[in-house]
């Protein structure tokens, strides 16, 4: 008899204890960029396993790396940054493995041999790629029929005197690397001295008169359509998407990847260090690893998908330029460098610098 409350005491706070976790394994929150995924893949993944999709967006790796550090780490569960940033969340300890040592996410062999195993990510333990692209110059065709394709479009005040154009925001790395190329240093701008000479003219073109800002690549193309600016920065599928949604919106602008070089970059999955629903990321990013999902996120969002069980599912179209660059293009596009310890300090002083002149 004097038992009978003891017992019901611990049956209740095991269930009390039992149940949230069981709930907290219901929901999934996905961090990723905007326009980044198909709406009807999270309904299918919601309505197989039950697990409530939560949405929040981000427009830069910088924008993303920072709320990871404001204490996103633990209230996301899957994110997407560009492979190159990976070295730095690694190193800033805000995210974990993807299985445990020697295991692997069922389906990951469909992922093509040039991503199994990345120099950003080189034992593939942290990140499965999830679709790649490259990032060039989009700018207004009725301004510019037919342009060189240089960088010199942005960086060159004699090339455009005075139609209002932006540098992309929030990603240092890449905005100093296309000051690098356009001076003949290569894209991915090796040593010291480069990157302080990018760093100054990035710093002279802020202040032309025809400088709008720094702007992040979809808002670039809105801004290119409402014609805020004639010239700016954006990636490829953002803008076939565009195009293919409205082309008398958008049909106005064109593309592409400048002769001195340019970024290719692989945007990967990755599960945030302190992830409150570890399991259900997992299952996510199984789920997103087939090729039958692969291929129907690649259709939704004309980029190129590393899954190569999903290729022959892919839209014809899809194969080629501008979605799928063609031989031409490729040889100008370099994989962004991870950098990290000094040369990434150097880096992000040359850009407060190069911001606040
Ligand atoms: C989302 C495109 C993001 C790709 N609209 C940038 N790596």
């Amino acid at each position: 008899m004097s038992h009978r409350p003891l017992v019901a005491i611990v049956g209740l706070s095991l269930s009390v204890l039992a149940l949230p976790a069981a709930a907290q394994q219901q929901q999934l929150n996905l961090f990723n960029w905007s326009d980044y995924m198909d709406p009807a893949l999270i309904e299918a993944f919601e309505a197989e396993t039950g697990i409530d999709v939560v949405l929040n967006y981000y427009n830069s790796n910088a924008e993303m790396f920072s709320k990871l550090t404001a204490g996103g780490d633990a209230q996301y569960d899957v994110i997407v940054p560009s492979g190159y940033f990976m070295p730095r969340l690694i190193g800033a300890g805000l995210v974990q493995p993807l299985a445990d040592e020697g295991a692997s996410l069922a389906g990951r062999e469909a992922i093509m041999e040039e991503f199994q195993t990345p120099a950003y990510d080189p034992e593939g333990r942290y990140t499965v790629p999830y679709l790649w692209g490259m990032t060039g110059i989009a700018y207004n065709t009725e301004t510019w029929p037919d342009p060189e394709p240089s960088w010199g479009l942005l960086y060159d005040p004699e090339t455009n005197q005075d139609q209002p154009f932006a540098l992309l925001k929030g990603d240092a790395q890449f905005t100093f690397g296309t000051a690098c190329a356009y001076l003949g240093h290569g894209f991915d701008c090796v040593g010291k001295d480069p990157w302080i000479e990018a760093a100054k003219l990035v710093s002279e073109t802020r202040k032309r008169d025809n400088f709008v800002g720094f702007v992040d690549a979809t808002a670039t193309i809105e801004q290119l359509a409402r014609g805020t600016i004639q010239a700016g920065v954006a990636y490829n599928g953002d803008l076939a998407n565009k195009l293919a949604e409205s082309p008398e919106t958008y049909g106005k602008i064109g593309f592409f990847i400048p002769e001195e070089g340019s970024q290719r970059w692989v945007d990967v999955m990755a599960i945030p260090a302190r992830a409150p629903h570890p399991e259900a990321a997992r299952a996510f990013v199984e789920y997103m690893l087939r090729p039958e999902v692969a291929a129907q996120l690649a259709n939704y969002n004309r980029y190129t998908t590393p899954n190569e069980a999903a290729l022959p599912l892919v839209d014809p179209a899809l194969r080629e330029p501008p979605v799928m660059p063609d031989a031409q293009t490729r040889q100008r596009l370099v994989s962004t460098p991870s950098v990290s310890g000094d040369t990434l300090q150097l880096l992000q002083q040359l850009w407060n610098e190069a911001l606040s002149r």
